[in-house]
């Protein structure tokens, strides 16, 4: 065996060990018969060379272990083998310069590639944003990197909850989108990861909402005196609705839910309503309100103080009283007030938003000169922030802001009145997106 051969045959696994070096302490034609352990130096030597000293340390050590005279033999033969690795390839005759090449190749110093830091931001949706299931939610972010150009990153969208919604690769400005209707429904916290051709990643998280309708209240059936609760004239009518007044002058009623609470932030309730038939034009016109108090006991106490006419049979500030109490109201009038007791910003029909039982004061409104006609309507309140949504048969109304608007939930009623004129007043098919509660 050459010495080339012997010195990587010797840098092989321990198991060929003892045999090898006793084919290079041995110079004779028995060295051939070592000649399987060649192969398999051949194909090995990338890694025998480079581990070459691990593992002949590693077996010189086993095998002192062993207490055998052969393995100390080798042992030794190995150590020296190493030692003079360098000093036999100087002198080594041609086929030990090939190995010597390859040698050198392998243990070239890594080409030192300066990393670039990656940046991922979020840019939409806003943090905390609902969303109603099955909808499309688009994603948007910017992916850049100190070192990369935009479009040789990757951009990994997730959610903690539905795991991976998709990868992309951003644009030349670095822009990055993902639009899904897939997200189920709850809290999620969306993540965006950025990774640089290193494989150094950025991310940046924002958690949103994703809500589902609540079972539309049907009313078919009568109601569940535990759940809605009637005050004054209203009543529950066997068609199928509520009915807040019935078509007589100088009636006034309400009928709330007294156990479910809605909760404050962004919100969309649904609603159907039907009003028309009386005397004298019809008046005086209906609402859905939502007030903020603690209790069912608190809420009775402001119910109590509700007037009738013009007031709705919400007002309870304002020109129709004195309470101080933090609601929510979207009224369908059909008299037109003048200072008895309050004042309407138009003669006409109209559906407005007002807040804190006061019907005088028409935060957003819009005339809707037909609703008289005793045929259902659909009416859809989207709160979203300071602004507020209205749509009347998918109609929009007003999508305005109201300065220092905040909803604040709290338990969900329905109002009428009639009084020298008069009106049926009903309300059926009741649906709330169920308020995810996003930090
Ligand atoms: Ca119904
Ligand atoms: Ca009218
Ligand atoms: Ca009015
Ligand atoms: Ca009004």
């Amino acid at each position: 065996m050459t010495p080339t051969l012997c010195r990587v045959a010797t840098r092989l696994a321990g198991f060929a060990l003892l045999l090898v070096s006793m084919a290079c302490t041995e110079p004779t034609t028995g060295g051939l018969d070592a000649a399987p352990a060649i192969p398999i130096g051949a194909g090995g030597l990338d890694t025998a060379t480079s581990d070459a000293p691990d593992v002949a340390a590693g077996d010189a050590a086993a095998l002192a272990d062993s207490n055998s005279d052969a393995a100390a033999d080798s042992a030794a033969t190995a150590g020296v083998d190493g030692a003079a690795a360098e000093a036999s390839d100087a002198s080594a005759p041609s086929d030990a310069a090939d190995a010597a090449v390859e040698v050198v190749a392998d243990v070239k110093p890594e080409v030192v590639v300066p990393k670039g830091v990656p940046s991922a931001t979020i840019t939409a949706p806003t943090k905390g944003a609902v969303f109603e299931l099955g909808k499309p939610v688009e994603f948007a972010g910017i992916a850049t990197d100190t070192l990369a150009a935009s479009p040789q990153l990757q951009a990994l969208w997730t959610s903690d909850k539905d795991g991976v919604l998709g990868a992309s690769t951003p644009d030349a400005q670095g822009v990055v989108k993902l639009t899904t209707n897939k997200l189920s429904a709850g809290q999620h916290l969306i993540q965006l990861e950025v990774k640089n051709p290193q494989g150094i990643a950025a991310t940046d998280a924002r958690t949103i909402g994703v809500c589902a309708w609540s079972a539309p209240e049907s009313f078919d059936t009568k109601l569940d005196g535990a759940k809605w609760k009637i005050y004054g004239d209203a009543y529950w009518d066997p068609g199928g609705w509520l009915e807040m007044t019935g078509n007589a002058q100088g009636k006034f009623g309400k009928i709330w839910n007294i156990a479910e609470y809605v909760q404050p932030g962004d919100v969309q309730i649904s609603f159907k309503i039907a009003t028309g038939g009386g005397i004298n034009g019809g008046a005086d016109g209906f609402a859905m309100s939502v007030i903020d108090v603690k209790s069912v006991a608190e809420l009775e106490a402001v119910l109590a103080k509700a007037g009738d006419g013009g007031c709705l049979g919400y007002g309870v500030s304002g020109a129709c009283g004195k309470e101080k109490v933090s609601a929510f109201h979207v009224e369908i009038d059909t008299f037109k007030n003048a200072g008895d007791p309050n004042t309407d910003p138009t003669p006409e029909n109209h559906i407005a938003v007002t807040l804190d039982g006061d019907p005088g004061k028409h935060w957003l409104w819009k005339e809707t000169p037909g609703i008289e006609d005793l045929k259902w309507h659909t009416v859809t309140v989207e709160v979203k922030g300071a602004k507020v949504r209205v749509t009347l048969d998918t109609v929009e109304l007003f999508n305005d802001a109201i300065p220092d608007f905040l909803f604040r939930g709290g338990y969900i009623g329905f109002t009428g009145s009639t009084g020298w004129a008069s009106n049926y007043h009903r309300f059926d098919e009741l649906k709330i997106l169920q308020q995810c509660v996003v930090k």
